[in-house]
Order: C-alpha cells, then sequence, then structure tokens
C-alpha cells in the first residue's frame, strides 16, 4: 500500500559575506597597505537521508529553510567566517524536485547519503587581494555572492509500519481517526471500509504510519466478504495490531473466537504475515464494565501467554499505550531485519574469500 506524503518548502542558501576594503593603520606604518580579509561563504542547504525518520510530517509547521549568511570580511586580513549550513534530514526514499520545473534534483536512496540541495554564495575578496604595482592602495572589494532560493516539493512514497486487522466492525477506522489525522468512513455496519486507508501516527519526536484495512471474516481466504485482496498490502509492515470487539461477547469463548477466525484466516494466507509480531487489543472498553474487561483480558492472555491491551478509540482510553508500544514492536521489528541482513552480508564475505 502506497501513499504519498508531500511538501513544498523554500530553501535559502547563504549570501557570501562581502570582502573588507580596509587599510594597515599603525603608529609607526602612516600609511599602510590594504588588509581586508575575504567574506566568509555563504551556508548550503544540505539534505541527508535518514532511517530514523518516516515521513514528512517535520516539514509541515516550518517552510522556510534558510543556511546563514558569510560573515565578512574584516581589518588585518581577517576572513569572514562560513555561514552554518542548513543540514535537513529527510526519511530514506525521499524525492526532491524543483517545485517550477518538475525537474528531480535528488533520489536519497540510502541512509547516510548526503545531497547539497543550494550552494551558499562564495565570499567576496578583501581589498588585500586587489594590490597590483598599478594600485597599492585599492578601494574595491567583491560583495560576496547571493545564496540560492528554490521552491522544493519534497515527496515520499509512504510504507505503512504496522496495519490494524480485525473482523469488520472491530474499530479499525474508529482507532486510526483517533490516533492520526486520517477521516476514513466510520458507520455500525460491517464493510463500511472498501479501501485501505493509511495514517501517520507521532508520538514525541516519532511518527509512523498505520493501515487501515477492510476486514477479515471467515472463508475470507477463498473470496469471502472482501477477501484477502488487501492483504498483500500489509505484507511489508513491521507488526499487525489485531482488534478484537469483545464488547457484544456473552463470554470468553465466544470473544476468544472472534480472535481465532482471523487469525485462521491470515496463517492461510501467508506464514509471513501470519508470524509477524502482532498487538492484541480488545477494542470498545467504554462500552463495558471492569469486571467484564478483566475477565476477557484474563482469558485472552491465558490463551495466548501474551499481554493484550484493552483500549477504546472513542474514550480514548489506554491509547497512548497502545502508540508507544506500537513504536517498540516496530524498532524490534526493524532490530530483526537489521540482524538479518548484517547475517546475509556475512554470507556474502565468507563467499567471496573462498
Ligand atoms: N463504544 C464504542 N464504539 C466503537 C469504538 N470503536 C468503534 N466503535 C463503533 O463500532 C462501529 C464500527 O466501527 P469502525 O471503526 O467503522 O469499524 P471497522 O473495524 O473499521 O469496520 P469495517 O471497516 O467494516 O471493517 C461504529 O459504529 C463505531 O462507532 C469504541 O471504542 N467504543
Ligand atoms: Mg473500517
Amino acid at each position: 500500500m502506497r501513499f504519498i506524503d508531500e511538501v513544498r518548502i523554500t530553501a535559502i542558501s547563504g549570501h557570501g559575506g562581502p570582502g573588507a576594503v580596509t587599510f594597515r593603520r599603525e603608529k609607526s606604518i602612516p600609511f599602510g597597505g590594504p588588509d581586508g580579509g575575504d567574506g566568509g561563504r555563504g551556508g548550503s542547504v544540505i539534505f541527508i537521508a535518514d532511517e530514523g525518520i518516516n515521513t514528512l510530517i517535520d516539514f509541515r509547521g516550518k517552510k522556510v529553510f534558510k543556511a546563514e549568511d558569510g560573515e565578512p570580511g574584516a581589518g588585518r586580513q581577517l576572513n569572514g567566517a562560513d555561514g552554518v549550513d542548513q543540514v535537513l534530514r529527510v526519511p530514506v526514499g525521499t524525492i526532491v524536485r524543483n517545485a517550477d520545473t518538475g525537474a528531480v534534483i535528488a533520489d536519497l536512496k540510502k541512509h547516510g547519503e548526503e545531497v547539497v540541495i543550494a550552494e551558499g554564495g562564495n565570499g567576496g575578496r578583501g581589498n588585500i587581494n586587489f594590490k597590483s604595482s598599478v594600485n597599492q592602495a585599492p578601494r574595491i572589494a567583491q560583495p560576496g555572492l547571493p545564496g540560492v532560493e528554490l521552491v522544493l516539493d519534497l515527496e515520499l512514497k509512504l510504507l505503512a509500519d504496522l496495519a490494524l486487522v480485525g473482523l469488520p466492525n472491530a474499530g479499525k477506522s474508529t482507532l486510526i481517526s483517533s490516533i492520526s489525522a486520517a477521516r476514513p468512513k466510520i458507520a455500525d455496519y460491517p464493510f463500511t471500509t472498501l479501501e485501505p486507508n493509511l495514517g501517520v501516527v507521532t508520538l514525541g519526536e516519532r511518527s509512523f504510519v498505520v493501515a487501515d484495512i477492510p476486514g477479515l471474516i471467515e472463508d475470507a481466504s477463498i473470496g469471502k466478504g472482501l477477501g484477502t485482496k488487501f492483504l498483500k498490502h500489509i505484507e511489508r509492515t513491521s507488526a499487525l495490531v489485531h482488534l478484537v470487539d469483545v464488547s457484544w461477547c456473552l463470554d470468553e469463548y465466544e470473544a476468544f473466537e472472534q480472535y481465532v477466525t482471523v487469525r485462521t484466516e491470515l496463517e492461510k494466507y501467508s506464514e509471513d504475515l501470519a508470524l509477524k509480531r502482532e498487538i492484541v487489543c480488545l477494542t470498545k472498553i467504554d462500552a463495558m464494565t471492569e469486571e467484564e474487561i478483566k475477565k476477557f483480558q484474563d482469558f485472552f492472555e491465558e490463551q495466548l501467554d501474551k499481554k493484550v491491551l484493552p483500549i477504546s478509540g472513542v474514550s480514548g482510553r489506554n491509547i497512548d499505550q497502545l502508540k508507544a508500544l506500537m513504536i517498540k514492536c516496530i524498532d524490534m521489528a526493524k532490530a530483526t531485519e537489521k540482524e538479518k541482513r548484517g547475517k546475509n552480508l556475512d554470507g556474502i564475505h565468507a563467499i567471496d574469500e573462498e
């Protein structure tokens, strides 16, 4: 599932500092020669791809990014300091276009890749550089070159980090609308969601992408309901969040059956998907008594031999805990993947040495 995150920003590199027009002034040397130093270089605007960033959300608030101007040169041959670069960290996969022409300026594919998008202007040369046999006291210096101002379109194809799965009506769309800006249709009947929705979730400094997909039913794997056609979109997610609406269930066995139905379909569809980490949430707990919640939670935890989280997308209860758990899950999945990649590289190395 692809979702395009787009922002338009203005990048301005720094103006080069002007060179100085100054002359040596010392008691012993009444007519000293020129000693004006050069201006510093303007800072550049530089993009760096960072795998720790998932979305372009950081660029939504601020729109203009300016590097520092170079400092002017000064007397006594002092050169001005260079302007500080404006470094913008963007997610791996970000494409940078010139908004006026549509031309691709950068396509940042690898972690750590660095591209200078707008070079700072050169500093001007001070008058010390213009001394010649015919002009011993030049009153000229260069002004320093201007920076570049570019309007840029940043584009990122987002991949979902997590997917919400569950039976129709489990509260998936309600949850995504309570944790992100996504506003999918929510209604009191099954199969409200016909197409996947993506939402960007933020917690503190972090952000990640959650997919809300249509509900699964028994025999979805053989085409019942909307079938499993949307599951291919979530094959690359780090983990699943499985929502089980237990609020209407008569007892814990009926509740757990809801869970098993969806797991069976996931397993039939793909082993990879079924092996993904899974956060299990019991939903709509605002409609239940504390006693009921505990009864269902205890039963699920005993059956699954892991913690489950009761939540309510409507009242917001335990939603922050869920977000924190989501981040933990993504990080763990990424660490495992990295480890696997490392092992594969070791394998190649060993072959090379043979
Ligand atoms: N009381 C309560 N009702 C909820 C909660 N979450 C969802 N609902 C209600 O449950 C119904 C279904 O919610 P949706 O979010 O559309 O469920 P869904 O899982 O996206 O359903 P499909 O798209 O059909 O798969 C709606 O009437 C919601 O208002 C909750 O936390 N508490
Ligand atoms: Mg829905």
